[in-house]
C-alpha cells in the first residue's frame, strides 16, 4: 500500500468511515498525487438508489414537522464535528482531489461556515404578510419543506458543495441523497460518516442523509425519481444538459451550477501589484480546476506588456509538486484526461495564433501524477478554444482599447459564472457592475473571480445554468411557498369585486 493510501485509510478510520478497501468493489479510487489506488468501493445498484430515496422519503415525514430551529441543532452538530476533524478531512481532500493543504483546509472551513450560516437561518425562514384588498382578510406566505433533495457534486469541491446543499436542505426540512463524483468517493464516505454521527447525536431520523456511489445509472436513477423534488447538480455544462431535460420532463426542479469561463478586466488605473496577486491566485489556485478559476484576462493595451511580464515572472516562481508538502502552490491535475485536455487546448490556442509566454508543458511533480506548468497565452482574438472551458491552468490574454470593447469581449462566451475588474476608477467599476456590464452571477472589483464567501448567493447565468446556492436567499430553492388568505370577517367578499349570487 502506498503512503497516501495508508494515510487515507487512517483518516477514514479516525472519521468513523468504513474501511475503503472492499476487495469486490468495482469503483477504484485513486489519488491524483501519484496515481496510487487508495480504495476500492462497491457501486450501488439502481434498486439501492430507490431504497435510499425510500428511506429519505420516510425521514421526510418526520423531519418536515420538526421545528426548524430544532433542525438547526443537527447542522450545528455537523459543524462541531467538522471543526473537530478539519485537519483530517482537509488532508483527505488533498489526497483525493489533489488540492494543496491550505486549500483542502479552506474547503472544510467553507463547510463550517455554511453550517454556521444555516444554523442562523433555521430561525429566519420567514415569509411575508401581504395587505389584502378585502376587509377582514389577511394574506401571508409560508415556506414549507420541499421534499427529498438530490445532490450531484463534482471532484473539484468534493465536500464543500455537498455541504452548501445539505446544510441548507436540512434546516429547510429536506432529506438529502448525494451522488458524489466517481473521482472523490472517499471524501464522500468521510462526510457521510460525520453526518450520520451528527444525526445519531441529535436523534434525527436515520434516513435523512444518504450517499449513493456509482456512475451514470446511479445518477439517472436519482434524477428520474419523481420523489426527488429538487436536483442540485454541479459539474460540466455537458452534464447539466443531460440532467436538466430529464428533471424538466417530470416537472421537477433543478438547481444547476455548471461551467464557468471567468474573466478579469484590468484597466489602466489598476493597482498592478494587487492585480498580479489576485490574478495569480484565481488562475493557478486549485491548478485551474475551480469552476470560478480565472481563464481570460482582458487587459488595456497601454499596460498589457508590463502586466503580462510581471505575471509571467510570478509564474516562474510557483512551486509545483506534491500538494501534501508545505510550500507547494500548484498540485496535480485530477487525471490523465485532464492533462490531455490541457495539452490539446494549448495546441489549439497556438493554431489560432496564440503565443505561449510561459508554461503549457508537463511538469515533473510526483511520479504517477499529472502535473503541468500553468500557462499564460496571449491571443489575437477570442477564438473557440478561448470561449470553451478547459478545466486546467491556462490563462488566455486579450487586449482592449475601450471599456465597451472589453465588456463586449467579456460577455461574448457561453458561460456566465464569475467575473472581476481591477480598477481604481469608480466609473469603470460601477459600469462593470451595472446592467450593461458583466453578465455573470458573480462580479467583483479588485479581487479575482474565485474564492467566494458562503454568505453570498453562488451561481451564474447562461450555460452556467442559472441556479443559486449557498448564502443570501438561496434557501428558497429548497422550500415550497404557500400563499395563505385568511378571512376573519363574517362576510365573504370576492376578489376583483366579483359578485356571485
Ligand atoms: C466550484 O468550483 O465548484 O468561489 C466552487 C470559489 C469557491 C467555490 C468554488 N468558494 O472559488
Amino acid at each position: 500500500m502506498s503512503d497516501v493510501a495508508a494515510q487515507a485509510r487512517e483518516i477514514l478510520a479516525r472519521l468513523g468511515a468504513p474501511d475503503p478497501f472492499d476487495a469486490d468493489g468495482e469503483l477504484i479510487c485513486r489519488s491524483p498525487i501519484d496515481g496510487a489506488e487508495i480504495g476500492r468501493v462497491a457501486a450501488h445498484s439502481t434498486a439501492e438508489v430507490t431504497a435510499a430515496i425510500d428511506s429519505a422519503e420516510a425521514a421526510f415525514a418526520q423531519w418536515r414537522t420538526t421545528p426548524a430551529p430544532v433542525r438547526g441543532e443537527l447542522v450545528r452538530e455537523l459543524g462541531t464535528l467538522l471543526r473537530e476533524h478539519k485537519d483530517d478531512l482537509g488532508a483527505l481532500v488533498t489526497i483525493e482531489a489533489g488540492k494543496i493543504r491550505s486549500e483542502g483546509l479552506g474547503e472544510v472551513q467553507e463547510m463550517i461556515d455554511i453550517c454556521d450560516f444555516a444554523v442562523g437561518l433555521s430561525r429566519q425562514l420567514h415569509g411575508l404578510t401581504i395587505a389584502s384588498e378585502r376587509p377582514g382578510h389577511r394574506m401571508m406566505e409560508q415556506w414549507h419543506p420541499l421534499g427529498v433533495v438530490g445532490v450531484i457534486s463534482a471532484f473539484n469541491f468534493p465536500v464543500a458543495v455537498w455541504s452548501w446543499n445539505a446544510a441548507l436542505a436540512l434546516v429547510c426540512g429536506d432529506p438529502v441523497v448525494w451522488k458524489p463524483s466517481e473521482k472523490t468517493l472517499l471524501t464522500a464516505l468521510a462526510c457521510q460518516a460525520l453526518v450520520v454521527e451528527a444525526v445519531r447525536r441529535v436523534g434525527a431520523p436515520a434516513g435523512l442523509c444518504r450517499v449513493i456511489l456509482g456512475g451514470v445509472p446511479v445518477g439517472e436513477a436519482l434524477v428520474d425519481d419523481p420523489r426527488v423534488r429538487l436536483v442540485s447538480a454541479t459539474g460540466s455544462t455537458r452534464m447539466g444538459k443531460q440532467v436538466a431535460p430529464r428533471v424538466a420532463a417530470r416537472l421537477g426542479r433543478s438547481l444547476l451550477e455548471l461551467g464557468g469561463n471567468n474573466a478579469a478586466l484590468v484597466a489602466p488605473s489598476a493597482d498592478v501589484d494587487l492585480a498580479v496577486r489576485g490574478i495569480a491566485f484565481s488562475a493557478v489556485g486549485t491548478a485551474g480546476q475551480r469552476c470560478t478559476s480565472l481563464r481570460r484576462l482582458i487587459v488595456h493595451r497601454s499596460i498589457l506588456d508590463d502586466l503580462v511580464a510581471r505575471l509571467a515572472a510570478a509564474y516562474q516562481t510557483l512551486p509545483i509538486g506534491d500538494p501534501l508538502d508545505a510550500g507547494t502552490l500548484v498540485g496535480p491535475l485530477i487525471d490523465a484526461d485532464a492533462a490531455a485536455a490541457f495539452t490539446k487546448a494549448i495546441e489549439a490556442a497556438r493554431a489560432d495564433g496564440g503565443t505561449v509566454l510561459t508554461g503549457g508543458v508537463e511538469a515533473e511533480g510526483v511520479p504517477g501524477g499529472h502535473y503541468v506548468h500553468p500557462a499564460i497565452v496571449t491571443m489575437p482574438a477570442q477564438t473557440d478554444v478561448v470561449r470553451a472551458e478547459t478545466f486546467a491552468p491556462i490563462l488566455y490574454v486579450l487586449g482592449y482599447d475601450t471599456l465597451d470593447e472589453a465588456i463586449a469581449l467579456h460577455n461574448d462566451v457561453p458561460q456566465g459564472l464569475a467575473s472581476a475588474i481591477f480598477t481604481l476608477d469608480v466609473r469603470e467599476a460601477e459600469t462593470f457592475l451595472s446592467a450593461a456590464g458583466s453578465d455573470c452571477g458573480i462580479a467583483n472589483v479588485n479581487i479575482g473571480p474565485s474564492g467566494a464567501e458562503i454568505g453570498g448567493a453562488f451561481g451564474g447565468e447562461k450555460e452556467t445554468g442559472g441556479g443559486r446556492e449557498s448564502g443570501s436567499d438561496a434557501w428558497k430553492a429548497y422550500m415550497r411557498r404557500a400563499t395563505n388568505t385568511i378571512n376573519y370577517s363574517t362576510e365573504l367578499p370576492l376578489a376583483q369585486g366579483v359578485e356571485f349570487g
